[in-house]
Formats: C-alpha cells, structure tokens, sequence
C-alpha cells in the first residue's frame, strides 16, 4: 500500500489538497523541471489524489517541495482533474493557511517558489493571508469570437499566472443557479478558442473562461471555468490578476487601489496592483479554512487505484 499525506482546505469555498508526502522524489532542480518530471514519468499521482473515487473535478492540488533558493518557505506545484495550473491562487492561500495549521510557518512573509516564477505570501495576524502574484499583463483586447449556438462575443486574453479570455458582453445570468448553462456557455468558448487557433502568447492554450457581471455589493462578479470544466468556488486568484490586468491597462483602476472581486458563490478577494515595467503586480488577500487531516491509501489490488480515467 502506497500512503499519501494531504491537508484539505477551501479558499471562499474552492478546496485545496495539499500533498505534503508520499509522492515520488522530483529531484532538485527548477519548479519547472519538477513539474515536467511529474508530468511525464508520475503523472498517474496526480490523478490519483485528483479523481474519484478520491478526488473530484473541483479539487485542486498543490505538491509541497522543498525550495531551490534556501531563503524561500517552500515551492509548490499546483494541478487538478485536468492536468496541471501554473499558478492558483485560492491555493496558494490554502496552502499557506495549511502550513500554519500544521506549524510549518507563522505570521509574515513567505517567498514561495512556482514554475511560472517566484511569489510571496503574507500571513496576517487576523488569518487572512496575502499573495503577491507573477506578473500580469493583458495580451489581445476586444477579440472578437463567433461562438456556435451563441453568437458573436468579445474578450480580452490576459495572463495572471494562467491564462484567461476575459468576457464582459455576455447576456448570461452569473448566478448559482444559473451554473449548467454558465458552464455550457464558458465551455462553448473554449472550444471555439481552440478551433480558431486563439491562443495567450507563445501559443498558451486559454484553459480558463472568466465572465463578469456586476454586483450590488462588490466591484464586479466572476464566473470562472477552469480546465477540467468545473467552475471556481472563489473568485480566482489568477482570474483576478488577469482582470487587473484589463482593468489598468483601460486605465480604470489606479496602482493601490483596492477591487473587491466577488465569485458567483459570494466569496469575495480584495486586490490591487503596482506597475512592475509593462506589467502589474497584483496582490490577492482572502482566507481559507481547514477542511480535513488525512492519509489517502492507494491499494495496488483497487482496480481504481490510480482513478477512474476516461
Ligand atoms: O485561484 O488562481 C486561482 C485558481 C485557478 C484555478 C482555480 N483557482
């Protein structure tokens, strides 16, 4: 029997699965190249913590590593159903709330090594903890996108640690029960994205759908599709890079000024932003709870041992 040692946590109510052992040594070299090793010789891991029966499409996971740079707290590499996230952060905030819940690290700051770059995270006092992403920047604005069975919409491609078609003109009802037809919609998008070759720079495949609507109480409302067709809980930390991103670059919002992006859940993260060159650097604050302490098992006789894979 292999044992996998995870904390489970939720972020405005996206959970998080930290995997603090039990997987295979990745070596010593870059997140990058960790990453890369998971991907191509361990990957069955992944779907192991991430499918049924153990997981789910809403989970997503983060792999504790020891950090290159002795001076950082940790390196994490963040995956899901689908594959593999460069950044996440509601799990970057789960993740910190986990290593505090464990006493692994206390109050203030934390280098965090990534495989798109290094981040830092603060945590407060009162719990709330603070993430000061990779760089974000708006690529393509205004593209527009004939969507079948929907017609013309228009979106901005922007990058906040993942990449994002942002859309505004959308005539959808961003409300919880309004979900199936959110994710039929979102999905219908990132289909025809992939059709028309649409693509972030360098040819990064947009895996995430963020529509916005407005909110009585908040600055905006955020439906979020992720890769592996499951909706975000919290408003999304890269999704809320990504909009900062859009929101400077138009001229809306100014450096240090604070937008509250609320989730189509109600969970709410405060951000702002300072211009690092061309980009921004945003920071992302909202808290997580600890949801579970557990070992997962995976028995070589379970004929679902490494998930049920389509
Ligand atoms: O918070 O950045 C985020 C995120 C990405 C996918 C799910 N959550």
């Amino acid at each position: 029997m292999k044992r996998i040692q995870v904390i489970d946590s939720h972020t405005g109510g996206e959970p998080t699965r930290l995997v603090i052992s039990g997987f295979p040594n990745l070596g010593e070299g870059s997140l990058q190249q960790r990453l890369a090793q998971l991907r191509e010789e361990h990957d069955h891991w992944r779907a192991a913590c991430m499918l049924e029966p153990r997981g789910h499409d809403v989970l997503v996971g983060a792999l504790l590593c020891a950090p290159e740079n002795p001076e950082a707290t940790c390196g994490v590499i963040f995956f899901n159903n689908s594959g593999y996230l460069g950044m996440c952060g509601h799990g970057t905030i789960g993740l910190v709330a986990s290593l505090a819940h464990l006493g692994k690290l206390s109050v203030g700051h934390h280098l965090i090594e990534t495989p798109v770059g290094n981040i830092a995270a603060t945590l407060h006092e009162d719990g709330e903890i603070s993430v000061r992403n990779v760089p974000a920047y708006r690529y393509r604005h205004d593209v527009p996108l004939d969507v079948p069975g929907y017609g013309r919409v228009h979106g901005d491609i922007a990058w906040g640690g993942n990449w994002f078609f942002l859309v505004s003109d959308h005539n959808q009802s961003i409300e919880l029960d309004n979900v199936e037809a959110l994710t039929a919609y979102s999905w219908a998008i990132r289909q025809e994205l992939i059709a028309q070759d649409i693509t972030g720079e360098n040819g990064g495949d947009i895996d995430h759908i963020e529509l916005f609507a407005d909110d009585p109480t908040h600055d905006s409302r955020n439906f979020v599709l992720c890769p592996g067709k499951a909706y975000d809980r919290s408003p999304c930390g890269t999704g809320t890079s990504a909009k900062l991103a859009c929101l400077a670059a138009d001229g809306k919002l100014d450096p240090g000024q604070t937008w509250h992006q609320a989730s189509i859940t109600g969970s709410v993260f405060e951000a702002s932003y300072e211009w690092e060159g061309e980009r921004i650097r945003p920071t992302l604050r909202g808290r997580a709870h600890i949801s579970a302490e557990a070992t997962l098992i995976i028995d070589e006789d379970d004929p679902f041992a490494w998930g049920i894979t389509g």
